[in-house]
């Protein structure tokens, strides 16, 4: 049985990630050969032991796995698409960022040309690669994924979300959305307490532990997502709105930005008129689900 550090991985793409990428392969034992546009992104990684392929051609058919990681998926398209008869009977895993409709598409054009393909994102800056920290999503055909695994095990914490390609890319625009709603949160009350003279690091403990409670929330609310049924086990919609209401009045006086909380609170005032004022506010599931105005 093959030792996993002896498995060769190819990664073509050496911008900030792919480096990182490649460069955690080199560390784990792996065979690592590389490709990018500019060939002297390489030159590091070659010191370190990795093979130069002279064409992409030539990477893909340097072993079994393919790692792809470049600026979007129309760089993919066109690269792959001048060495497409390489693909043939390759395992292809791309992690560049796109939308979900970018990778099925893509997956479908490799696996016509003969490639079993992931899609993948990855949540995490270069630095982390190759660390646990570093969350490395996939989605496709999970024999693929289990075929690799322990190569992929290299990269960090590496999961598999399911077999519709486009499930690692809504993930990823998911975990965004959180990340900047609660990011933008927390600068519309920095900016609030900023006005009496309280600084960012004296309420961001604070913040945090209001953060880390909500997310406690996060199951319960679940649960009543996926049944479909909002009892006000703790606070009613309406109630919330009035809360709203005073944050937005109380950024007004004192002149901070209202956009924010007067945007959740046209959602909110949508579903209380739709007859939804008595129920919890993940009720408002049913705002999210559609088309905005
Ligand atoms: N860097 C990060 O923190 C994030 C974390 C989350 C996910 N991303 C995504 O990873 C993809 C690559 O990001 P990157 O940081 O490596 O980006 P760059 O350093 O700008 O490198 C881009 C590479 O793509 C190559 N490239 C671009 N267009 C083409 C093309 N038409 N043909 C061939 N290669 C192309 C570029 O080559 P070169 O300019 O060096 O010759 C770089 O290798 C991205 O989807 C992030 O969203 C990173």
């Amino acid at each position: 049985m093959t030792n996993k550090t002896d498995t060769p991985v190819t990664v073509i793409g050496l911008g900030l990630m792919g480096q990182a990428l490649a460069g955690a392969f080199l560390k784990a034992g792996h065979p690592t050969t590389v490709w990018n546009r500019t060939a002297a992104k390489a030159d590091q990684l070659v010191d370190q032991g990795a093979q130069l392929a002279p064409s992409v051609g030539d990477a893909l058919k340097a072993g079994p796995l393919t790692i792809i990681c470049l600026t979007d998926y129309q760089a993919v398209r066109e690269l792959l698409g001048a060495a497409d008869a390489e693909l043939d009977g390759t395992t292809l895993i791309n992690l560049t960022s796109g939308d979900s409709a970018q990778a099925r598409e893509t997956a479908q054009w490799a696996e016509q040309r003969g490639a079993h393909y992931l899609d993948g994102a990855i949540m995490a800056v270069p630095p982390a690669i190759g660390t646990a920290e570093a969350m490395i999503l996939h989605s496709g055909p999970k024999p693929y994924f289990e075929a690799h695994k322990s190569t992929l095990d290299a990269l960090g914490t590496v999961t598999h979300l399911g077999a519709d390609h486009g499930l690692a890319s809504l993930y990823d625009v998911a975990g965004l959305a959180m990340m900047w709603s609660v990011l933008n949160a927390w600068l519309q009350g920095t900016a609030l307490l900023k006005t009496a003279g309280v600084d960012a690091a004296t309420y961001a403990p604070f913040a945090r532990q209001i953060a880390e409670g909500v997310a406690t929330w996060l199951p319960g609310y679940a649960e009543q997502i996926d049944r479909g049924s909002f009892p006000a086990e703790v606070s009613a919609l309406e109630t919330d709105a009035r809360a709203m209401a005073h944050l937005i009045e109380e950024s007004e006086a004192v002149g901070v930005n209202a956009e924010l909380p007067k945007l959740f609170k046209a959602m909110a005032d949508r579903a209380i008129a739709a007859g939804h004022g008595g129920e919890q506010y993940p009720v408002l599931i049913e705002e999210f689900g559609k088309p905005g105005t």
